[in-house]
């Protein structure tokens, strides 16, 4: 018999059990409605002399994907997920969770309260509240570690990480893995635990802490965390379990979660969560459906090359790699090989993963042998004749159903396209140094792309396990259009009085990894340096022009790899270096500029001023199609600090 809880909650009594199945599609999330559900299922349980134990599962291929982060910021509805697990624990009947799929944050923290927990082997458990800004607010800092052992338990809370079924057991979080049908097991042992006292996880002693082991597990936890708040109250939490009741525990948590779920931070990464997922959603592109790729072919394998390759295989394509001669391809086989050898070195890789990924790869110096392929990527030295040069013979080998995509950063891929006789089937994929690992791809969409050729392009970058970002064609697209504009601007600053390192210490304060000038010192100031040559003739004279940077490239500092750049690097370490400072006076009084100084908030203002207003441009111009958009490329592609949000929502766009 089918009974209904709520619009989102139902459940059948098999046996004298009551299964309650969760259908809040698209994740299951648990909304006011889907909470009222499985408190009144767990009501009708316990009410009713028919039924003697429930088992709770989700319909489609999630358990429970959490709390439903689109209620956030919004007056709360009764009753609040605390008081719905609490009911679930309470439960005087066995309450058993089949873990269909992912169970994440509040969706753990209910199935943390049930007292039997069976997953499939497909299950993924995680407290991903920390990537929100947030810490679990019904229960989880205080219930996992009972089960897990505070330190597992605050490593997983500390840093969101996801966990498989095999390890959920081995860590006690899950007290099996159900081989065959999932709820037909939970029933049974529902059945089985009939009549016996609940296993309460909240009634169970939280194990003696090694602090030296838990504090080694901080360290690493907080210093990949730098910057944000929720990591640390997460380990805090967890970390005091050990020492008070739960009660207490769960109160101290509860508040936690109120104060962080207001504050700025979260604000900012809820709006990094919704900008990826509204990333993904091109118009124009309903009902298009990509081109079928299983083979990809990489044109150029140096350094950008060699890391797609390895991106693809990761990803299950079979791969097959061009350089043009055979001891080019033979550095690159050997590039690859190195890549895949240390992330074996890493624990990222196992010996049988290698050998897997090596299998679907071929190296060639023959372009003929892309004959078959379904999709070419360049990523050869970024010259438009050698690219043009290139997409013509291209034309000529490969399918006329193929997609050719090139991996340029500045040149105008429109320029190549015309080249070819089919532009229609040209995409710019604009991946990031590391390839293997960066996850921003800037899916470029020339004048002449055709809908399903985007779709394919978002589609393989999707598959890469990347976040691919639409952008329109001009000079550096999105990312490297505000990259330009933050550097500008970082350069007047210099002009005006401030010094390298002050800009970088003001950035660095603000959130981001490396400040300006030590990223350029890393990139290598010499392609910019090029460009600019390129670029000097059209340049308006009129326009404000820093020319400091012209003088290092003309001294021989060409950043970290010469050992000089804006900084010195005895020893590899970054180091203030006079000489510089002394070139940079130079130039001021050649200007006349009196220098002033500049306080570390007007750094900050100004450089982020300067990217937002690059950021409208391009809204303007059409080349992003949203502000988030550009949010998501300054994040994932230049380490703007995604607990700020980009900087299009830092100025309030
Ligand atoms: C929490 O639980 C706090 C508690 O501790 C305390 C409470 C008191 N809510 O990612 P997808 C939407 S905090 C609302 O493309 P996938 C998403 O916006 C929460 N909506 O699918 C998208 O909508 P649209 C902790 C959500 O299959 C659609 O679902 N939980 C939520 O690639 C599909 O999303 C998390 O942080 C949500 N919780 O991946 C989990 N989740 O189609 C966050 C998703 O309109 N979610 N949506 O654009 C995820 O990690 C992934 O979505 C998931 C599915 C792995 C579940």
């Amino acid at each position: 018999m089918k009974l209904t809880f709520s619009q989102t909650v139902t459940g059948n009594i098999s046996g004298g059990v009551l299964v309650v199945t969760i259908d809040n599609p698209p994740v299951n999330a648990a909304s006011a409605d889907m909470r009222q559900g499985l408190l009144a299922a767990i009501d009708n349980a316990a009410g009713s002399k028919e039924i003697s134990g429930v088992v709770i599962t989700g319909a489609g291929k999630t358990f429970v994907g959490g709390a439903d982060i689109r209620e956030f910021g919004k007056p709360m509805a009764e009753p609040v997920l605390p008081q719905v697990v609490d009911h679930v624990e309470a439960s005087r009947k066995p309450v058993v969770a089949a873990i269909n799929g992912a169970a994440l944050g509040g969706g753990l923290e209910i199935a943390l309260a049930c007292h039997h927990r069976i997953a499939a082997g497909s299950a993924k458990i995680a407290l991903p509240e920390v990537k929100l800004g947030i810490v679990p607010g019904a229960g989880g800092t205080q219930r996992l570690p009972r089960l897990a052992g505070v330190i597992a338990a605050a490593e997983m809370a500390a840093s969101g990480r996801m966990v498989g079924a095999a390890e959920a057991l081995a860590l006690g979080i899950v007290d099996e893995v159900a081989e065959g049908d999932l709820v037909a097991r939970a029933t049974a042992v529902a059945r089985e635990l009939a009549g016996k006292p609940p296993r309460r996880t909240g009634d169970l002693a939280v194990a003696a802490v090694d602090a030296e082991a838990f504090g080694a597990m901080a360290t690493k936890a907080l210093a990949r965390a730098r910057g944000q708040d929720a990591p640390g109250e997460a380990l805090r939490l967890v970390r005091s379990a050990a020492g008070r009741s739960l009660a207490e525990g769960l109160a101290d948590e509860r508040a936690t979660f109120l104060r962080l779920r207001d504050s700025d931070q979260s604000k900012a990464l809820r709006h990094v969560f919704f900008a990826e997922r509204a990333a993904a959603k091109v118009d124009g592109l309903e009902g298009v459906e990509p081109r079928a790729v299983s083979t990809i072919g990489i044109v150029g394998l140096g350094l950008m090359g060699s890391g797609i390759v390895v991106a693809a295989l990761d990803a299950g394509y079979a791969v097959i790699g061009v350089d043009a001669t055979a001891e080019a391809a033979r550095k690159g086989r050997e590039r690859i090989a190195a890549l895949l050898d240390r992330n074996v070195a890493s624990g990222r890789l196992d010996a049988e993963g290698r050998e897997q990924r090596l299998a679907l790869l071929t190296i060639s110096h023959r372009m003929e042998d892309l004959a078959d392929v379904d999709l070419v990527i360049e990523a050869v030295f970024d010259d438009l004749d050698v690219k043009t040069d290139l997409f013509r013979r291209l034309e000529g080998i490969v399918r006329p159903d193929a997609v050719l995509a090139t991996n340029t950063s500045y040149l105008d891929p429109d320029l190549l396209a015309a080249a070819a006789p089919h532009p229609e089937r040209v995409v710019g994929l604009h991946f990031f140094s590391p390839a293997n690992i960066m996850r921003l791809v800037e899916v470029v969409n020339c004048a002449k792309t055709a809908p399903d050729v985007l779709a394919t392009g978002l589609a393989v970058a999707k598959k890469l396990g990347k976040l691919p970002v639409v952008t329109g064609v001009c000079e550096g697209f999105i990312g490297n259009s505000i990259f330009s504009a933050y550097r500008r601007e970082a350069e007047f600053l210099l002009e005006d009085g401030a010094l390298p390192q002050d800009i970088d210490v003001a950035m660095e304060g603000y959130g981001f990894a490396m400040g300006p000038f030590a990223v350029f010192d890393l990139a290598g100031l010499e392609i910019a340096w090029a460009r600019r040559k390129r670029q000097a003739a059209a340049r308006d004279p009129n326009e404000r022009y820093v020319g400091i940077a012209d003088r290092l490239c003309e001294a021989g500092r060409f950043g970290q790899k010469s050992g000089r750049g804006w900084y010195a690097y005895p020893d590899g370490k970054r180091t203030v270096d006079p000489e510089v400072t002394a070139m940079i006076e130079a130039a001021r009084a050649k200007k006349g500029i009196s220098p002033r100084e500049i306080k570390p908030d007007e750094i900050v203002l100004r450089l982020l001023g300067a990217m937002a207003a690059e950021g409208e441009k391009l809204l303007a111009g059409n080349i992003a199609r949203r502000a988030s958009d550009i949010d998501l490329v300054m994040i994932n592609g230049y380490g703007f600090p995604a607990y700020m949000g980009g900087p299009m929502f830092a100025a309030g766009k």
